[in-house]
């Protein structure tokens, strides 16, 4: 027999790693839930163009940002509760960056270096 009272902290024992389970998993699954990758055609042309874009993609809750020269696609890896794809799409058309989700001004557009104006010039490195 166990001695009177000990009984009595096992339980409690048990119940306290029960609630712990109960109340870290929905945190736990809120966090791993709260992570979207999406990749979307960005124009540009060079490696300047790739920092601009990069650096206007990491708006806040944007964890990577990654665009790709060749295929011109725009990996971006985002809290959904903080940011949405089409609010980076448009931190990205604001420095002069079209995308398959939003149409630059053409002011900003104009604004940037002639090389990476994309639409009638290209630069080679
Ligand atoms: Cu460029």
């Amino acid at each position: 027999m166990l001695p009177p009272g000990s009984q009595t902290i096992v339980i409690m024992k048990q119940l306290l790693l029960i609630f712990t389970i109960l109340f870290s998993a929905p945190a736990l699954f809120a966090q791993t839930n709260d992570i979207k990758t999406e990749a979307f055609k960005v124009e540009g042309n060079c490696n300047m163009c790739k920092k601009r874009i990069e650096k206007a993609a990491f708006v806040k809750g944007v964890k990577r940002a990654e665009w790709d020269k060749e295929s011109h696609v725009l990996n971006v890896v985002y809290r959904p509760s903080k940011t949405t794809a089409t609010e980076i799409a448009k931190a990205v058309a604001k420095v002069g960056h079209s995308s398959e989700k939003l149409e630059a001004a053409e002011a900003d557009y104009k604004e940037l270096p002639q090389c990476c104006q994309y639409k009638t010039h290209s630069c080679n490195d």
